[in-house]
């Protein structure tokens, strides 16, 4: 396991949230990490399941991540699935959602995949 001290966390923005927690900084209920990766519950659960997953090191986006590091971005999806797993999500199917610049309404330009279920969530545009 590669300590997030060891990683080179935050190109960008040394005041993002994300790479934050992924420091140590801010606490967060993290449900399952991996060398590159970290998913924790999101403050604010739009669903009875919501975890967000994020790789430990800084991309703004899901387009920068693929274009950056396509390695990364394969390990983002692995643990998502993960999550989905250990949530107990595969049975009834769940969503996976990465807001994506400002008509998205993306807040955190951290990169996170949001893991939502539990419960039936209606169609993508209600
Ligand atoms: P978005 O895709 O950038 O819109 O999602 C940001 C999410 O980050 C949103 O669901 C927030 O509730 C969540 N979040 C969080 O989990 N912890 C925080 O400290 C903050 C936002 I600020």
């Amino acid at each position: 396991m590669v300590h997030a001290s060891e990683l080179k966390i935050c190109e960008v923005d040394t005041d993002c949230l994300f790479c934050r927690i992924v420091a140590g900084e801010i606490p967060a209920t993290v449900v399952h990490e991996t060398d590159t990766t970290l998913a924790f519950r999101d403050i604010d659960p739009k669903a009875p399941v919501h975890v967000l997953v994020i790789p430990k090191t800084h991309h703004p986006d899901v387009v920068t991540l693929a274009r950056q590091d396509p390695a990364v971005s394969a390990d983002l999806l692995s643990a998502a699935a993960a999550v989905a797993e250990a949530e107990g999500l595969l049975a009834d199917g769940f969503r996976l959602l990465f807001n994506t610049g400002v008509y998205a309404g993306q807040e955190v330009f951290h990169v996170h995949g949001h893991v939502l279920g539990g419960e039936p969530l209606g169609p993508m545009l209600a």
